[in-house]
């Protein structure tokens, strides 16, 4: 019975969501911004750029699932588990491990709520799209807003609204996060950009721009991690890597291995986490590697009415 009532719901919600047809109606800008039913049917936003840079978007969990570059190469990766549940008869019975998901209001594991909060688990809405006015090079954006519901008020008792609003800039992804409290008590949040980047083989990829930071090695105990200091100026994997670089600079990269390395630019984000599952995930973990833009090691407490906003920024550069 429970079974069948559950389905219900689920038809009704189903019925109640716009259609990507009904939301590119409203929201497309031909040539620029189109909304389709991507992976798994799931509405998801494409924005092209006019040098042919490429950015997906799903609504269910706000999730960044492509971003290409004018070359066609895809910078992101999907795991295989991921797309397997995509192309189930359930393609929302998880969170979609892989290209840019979101990490809130919390960043691991609680009692409170499921490993990286619900902000993953969730449709989140278009509130807008936009493509620059400057004709030869308009940049394509649009702004997803997640706001509180009877779901997330179940797991996290406060009112908010997060705008998300991502944009190519010729070849460059940007992203623009707002966090507002619209309750009339403060909360304490913490968050992450899930980042997966494709690697030609992780025992290729090196990371930099991290030595001198304090860490946290999660990899032994992950409830009591080890503090740390990053003496590499380039960190190579040779096994499972699960650190919180804290206090990290606006600026490190990922060598893909390939003669080129993902920037990752940021302003706001207070931790880089990097994290490779290793041997965890035979079938897949030598193909990427994640690299997260972070609000971990100091959470953001908002007064009712304030509001705390973090930019991201993903480039290609030829090494
Ligand atoms: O960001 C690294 C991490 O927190 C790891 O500790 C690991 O558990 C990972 O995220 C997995 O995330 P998942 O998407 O599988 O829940």
């Amino acid at each position: 019975m429970a079974a069948a009532i559950c389905t219900l719901q689920s038809f009704q919600a189903a019925l109640r969501a716009p259609s990507s047809g009904a939301l590119n109606k409203e929201f497309g800008i031909p040539g620029h911004v189109v909304v389709f039913a991507g992976l798994g049917g799931l509405p998801t936003v494409r924005l092209t750029h006019a040098c042919g840079a490429s950015a997906e978007v799903c609504l269910f969990g706000g999730c960044i699932t492509s971003f290409k570059q004018a070359s066609g190469d895809e910078v992101l990766y999907m795991r295989p588990d991921a797309l397997k549940v995509l192309q189930s008869d359930s393609p929302k019975s998880k969170p979609i491990s892989g290209g840019i998901p979101h990490c809130f209001p919390q960043f691991g594991p609680s009692d409170k709520m499921q490993q990286h909060g619900f902000a993953r688990n969730v449709d989140w809405e278009i509130a807008s799209t936009s493509a620059d006015p400057q004709p030869d090079d308009r940049d394509p954006e649009v702004t997803l807003i997640l706001t509180d519901s009877e779901y997330s008020r179940k797991m996290w008792p406060y009112k908010f609204k997060v705008a998300y609003s991502v944009a190519l800039h010729g070849e460059l992804l940007r992203v623009d996060m707002r966090v507002m409290n619209t309750d009339d008590k403060p909360f304490d949040f913490t968050c992450a950009l899930h980042t997966y980047v494709e690697v030609l083989d992780i025992e290729k990829a090196k990371v930099r721009g991290l030595k001198g930071l304090q860490y946290l090695d999660k990899t032994v105990d992950p409830k009591n991690p080890a503090k740390k200091t990053e003496d590499r100026e380039e960190i190579t994997f040779t096994g499972p890597t699960d650190s919180v670089y804290l206090k990290a600079k606006d600026f490190a990269e990922l060598d893909v291995g390939t003669g080129a390395a993902v920037t990752f630019t940021s302003n706001n984000f207070s931790d880089i986490v990097v994290w490779s599952p290793w041997t965890a995930m035979p079938d897949c973990y030598r193909s990427f590697c994640c690299m997260e833009n972070a609000q971990f090691s100091s959470p953001v407490s908002l007064k009712p009415g304030e509001f705390w906003r973090a930019q991201a920024e993903w480039a290609v550069r030829d090494l």
